[in-house]
């Protein structure tokens, strides 16, 4: 077993039945052009993060921890997008418009792929995901089951969105979840501090959370 000194306690876990799942960390969150600019958003905050999920990514792969990545997307005719999804908000583009880099949130797109930074090792499973959390409408609850995983590992954007979706789902289902604090980001800062705290709250209402420097030091 490996412990961390994380918040609001130790987190304790063992490499072989821990996964690291980073969130979206796909370019139409990150960079220009694709689906977080269309809604008026600052794209450069999330880019920011990139070389620290690099970093955490390696860590887990060095350490035997399987890492798993997620991507927000929709099948090309849309019949995974509920039509309120799509009509939301006063976007420069909607879901399935063509932008820069091909059609927003559209798998199979350029705009859609993981950025070339963190690319999956071929082994890696890459779930698409057509909500905000990873479980729902994902075969990913069968995989972490399958290979005998209890703890999660997460990491990515936007942290009080698709990461914080995915922790809350994760943590009714059993998990014992750990957020990397300085592997998130959002692109509102007072969003991402509250949500590090509200999970932290009580107890670990939700989880744990703990900066990267304190996931390499676990013994
Ligand atoms: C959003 C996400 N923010 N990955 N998606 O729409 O957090």
């Amino acid at each position: 077993m490996l412990v961390v000194a994380a918040a609001p306690s130790a987190y304790s876990f063992d490499p072989a039945t821990t996964a690291l799942v980073v969130i979206d960390m796909q370019r139409d969150f990150i960079e220009p052009g694709g689906f977080g600019e269309a809604l008026g958003n600052d794209v450069s905050r999330l880019a920011a993060i990139v070389p620290t999920v690099r970093e955490l990514i390696a860590w887990c792969r060095s350490r035997g921890i399987r890492v798993l990545h997620t991507r927000e997307g929709h099948r090309p005719d849309l019949t995974d997008c509920p039509p309120a999804k799509r009509r939301r908000g006063a976007p420069k583009a909607r879901i399935g418009d063509a932008g820069p880099m091909g059609r927003i949130l559209v798998d199979g797109e350029p705009g859609n792929d993981i950025v070339p930074e963190l690319r999956p090792e071929p082994e890696e499973p890459v779930i698409v995901k057509p909500g905000k959390g990873a479980f729902w409408a994902t075969p990913l609850e069968g995989m972490l089951r399958d290979a005998g995983v209890t703890h999660l590992v997460l990491a990515g954007v936007t942290t009080e969105v698709c990461v914080q979706t995915t922790m809350r789902e994760a943590n009714d289902r059993g998990y014992e979840c750990l957020l990397i604090e300085d592997a998130t980001e959002s692109y509102f800062p007072e969003f991402k501090r509250a949500t590090l705290e509200m999970i932290r709250a009580q107890g670990g209402i939700v989880g744990w959370t703990a900066p990267l420097a304190a996931l390499r030091a676990a013994r």
